[in-house]
């Protein structure tokens, strides 16, 4: 068979650590190939098009567009930076022949730069390198290119690779230049760059059809949909495929076949090698599978899924206040919700558990577990959690392995003893140090994925807020012994009742409290942080005795501290084992597993006992 060249089309990933500007660069490509109308309001960032990826400024899912360019379709995918997500990045890599490699002019090649720069290595691309930022004050760009071809040594890439072009750009102005003496003007450089050095999509006439899948999406009106690119063969609407992992498989008809163009999808009905396309109306399509001939089957070989390093446990709201403020507080409901997810998101995993009404999700990270809980409160749900728990396994000769993190953290220079001395406890062990003698110091750690947990909150207090924390799976390795968590207990309401200002007046003297004069409270809710070590069942609704002078609380004036609000991610690093987050769509509320201090206590003897 002979290998023929689509010539008219480039497939490309834009990979970068978090925030260094993939989605902003897509934008200002979107914006000058000429897609929208002249007058059209195109909102920034439009890619991140989630309620979420807007709010938080992040990428979450990988996003596909196409934008045409002198004749030639180039295919986009803006990957996710988050390390949460890097799982994403790992298989879009598979539909592109080459990528670019952003980075921040002054943050320089981070953890998440290295992740995706290995396995872009590992897929054989040749990355172009896009110094992006190159207008920040603090840009050090001829630095930061020493540091990014030091990664590349670092992570062998070869000779070939190794002699990477590089762009300077401002993708927040959409300029690109290939000589910092010359400013940038458009991203008509980085076009131009493209077509030259990403190879166009290469086939074996004649083939037979080959497709993996290698991203998920849905939606209520089409259901599950698989995108993936052709590799080999030709895909028409009406043919029968088998999809397959690599024996047997299934057979299926494509009968919706989309293409894209800018923010959109079109229906077409054709498909060619080096394509990029969606497909809807196959119920059952898998993540990773191939959809090839059925007479002639070649499946490409599987994908690599990260396994998941953390567990939390999700159940139906138990608390005294359920079903108040949710539309959807069943576990019917919440079965139903967890399964549609890991539909789209194959990085969860979802277990049915001895309890009809709690749920055992695994995952990657925090972050992950936080937007799906963010999202399903937004739609009406109501759920208790328990606190994430790092998984652990043990090796064939019995040891005990756990998740260990490589974590970079840049801070102030008089900040490093306090750094370290957070570190002890929890086993990071510090790998390297650079001094940027400009006051700020970056020092690397090896920590176990325990340690990590409440540590950017405790950082960030303890450094006035300047500490930067990035961190980055490293891999299994022996159990490095207790990490302390919480050392402080918790005040808990011993009774059903409005808290008062009176009472917490009292009791904010033993500790940093939670709530507000007003707010309704139950027995078991965790009202406070107690200054010291244990809890305490506190009456936070205690009135001031009346005396015959004056009427309680009238003219009084108390002096409160504002409450603590904990935000999702701080509570969820906050809680203790046998404590749970209450989500409803209006609250966020921390309780005790048991809700009064006898079952607490007793609970406690028995898992002492046993
Ligand atoms: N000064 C400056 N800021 C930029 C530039 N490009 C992007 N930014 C800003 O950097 C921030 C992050 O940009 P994004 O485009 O969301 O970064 P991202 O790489 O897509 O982030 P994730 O998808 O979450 O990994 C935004 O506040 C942008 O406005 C640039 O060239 N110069
Ligand atoms: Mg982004």
């Amino acid at each position: 068979m002979s290998i023929r060249t689509r010539d008219n089309i480039r497939n490309v990933a834009i990979i970068a650590h978090v925030d260094h500007g993939k989605t902003t660069l897509v934008d200002a490509m979107l914006h000058q190939s000429g897609l929208f109308r002249e007058n059209e309001q195109v909102a920034e960032r439009v890619l991140d098009g989630l309620d979420l990826e807007r709010e938080k400024g992040i990428t979450i899912m990988a996003k596909n567009t196409a934008v045409p360019y002198r004749g030639t379709t180039i295919n986009i995918v803006d990957t996710p930076g988050h390390a949460d997500f890097g799982g994403e990045v790992q298989r879009i890599l598979k539909m592109v022949d080459g990528c670019l490699l952003l980075v921040d002019a002054s943050e320089g090649p981070l953890p998440q730069t290295r992740y995706v720069l290995s396995n872009a290595l590992a897929n054989g691309l040749s990355p172009i390198v896009v110094i992006n930022k190159i207008d920040r004050p603090d840009a050090r760009i001829a630095e930061v290119v020493d540091e990014v071809l030091e990664l590349f040594l670092d992570l062998d890439a070869s000779e070939e690779q190794c002699d990477f072009p590089v762009l300077y750009t401002v993708a927040k102005q959409g300029t690109a230049t290939t000589d910092l003496n010359v400013p940038g003007t458009d991203l008509r450089p980085l076009f131009n760059m493209i077509l030259e050095k990403v190879p166009a999509p290469t086939y074996k006439e004649g083939h037979p059809l080959q497709l993996q899948i290698t991203t998920l999406d849905y939606s209520d009106y089409l259901g599950r949909i698989g995108i993936g690119r052709v590799t080999n063969g030709v895909l028409n609407v009406g043919d029968w495929v088998l999809m397959t992992e690599g024996n047997g498989g299934e057979k299926a008809k494509v009968t919706k076949l989309y293409g894209f163009q800018g923010l959109k999808r079109n229906e077409i009905t054709r498909a060619e090698p080096g394509d990029i396309v969606a497909i809807a109306g196959i119920e059952g399509i898998h993540l990773g599978w191939t959809l090839t001939d059925p007479e002639t089957p070649k499946p490409l070989s599987q994908l690599r899924i990260d396994e998941p390093s953390l567990e939390m446990y999700f159940s139906i709201n138990t608390s005294p206040f359920a079903g108040r403020e949710g539309k959807f507080v069943t576990s019917r409901q919440l079965r139903d919700r967890l399964f549609k997810e890991i539909q789209g998101n194959p990085s969860l995993k979802v277990e049915v558990t001895e309890s009809a009404d709690t749920f055992r999700v695994l995952g990657r990270g925090e972050l992950q577990f936080a937007i799906l809980l963010e999202t399903m409160r937004r739609e009406g749900f109501e759920i208790s959690v328990s606190k994430p728990r790092v998984l652990m396994h043990r090796d064939e000769n019995g040891v005990l392995l756990e998740p260990w993190e490589h974590l970079i953290l840049d801070v102030p220079e008089e900040h490093i003893g306090t750094i370290t001395q957070s570190m002890g406890p929890r086993k990071g062990k510090m790998v390297k140090m650079v001094n940027h003698a400009s006051g700020w110091v970056r020092l690397e750690f090896e920590v176990p994925m325990r340690g990590l947990i409440g540590l950017r909150s405790l950082l960030l207090v303890e450094t006035r807020g300047t500490a930067i924390l990035n961190h980055i799976f490293l891999g299994w390795r022996d159990y490095a012994g207790d990490v302390p968590h919480r050392t402080s207990g918790v005040l808990i309401a011993d009774r059903t009742g409005r808290a008062n200002a009176y009472a917490l007046q009292n009791l904010q003297e033993r500790g940093r409290m939670f709530i507000a004069p007003g707010e309704e409270l139950y027995s078991g809710m965790v009202v406070g942080e107690n200054s010291r070590s244990g809890d305490m069942w506190v009456n936070p609704s205690k009135e001031k005795k009346l005396t015959n002078m004056r009427a309680a609380g009238s003219d009084d004036n108390y002096m409160l501290h504002p409450p603590r609000i904990l935000s999702l991610e701080n509570s969820l690093e906050f809680i203790a084992e046998d404590e749970l987050v209450e989500i409803t769509p209006t609250a966020l509320r921390l309780r005790k597993r048991h809700l009064t201090e006898e079952a607490t206590r007793k609970a406690l003897r028995t898992a002492s006992a046993s």
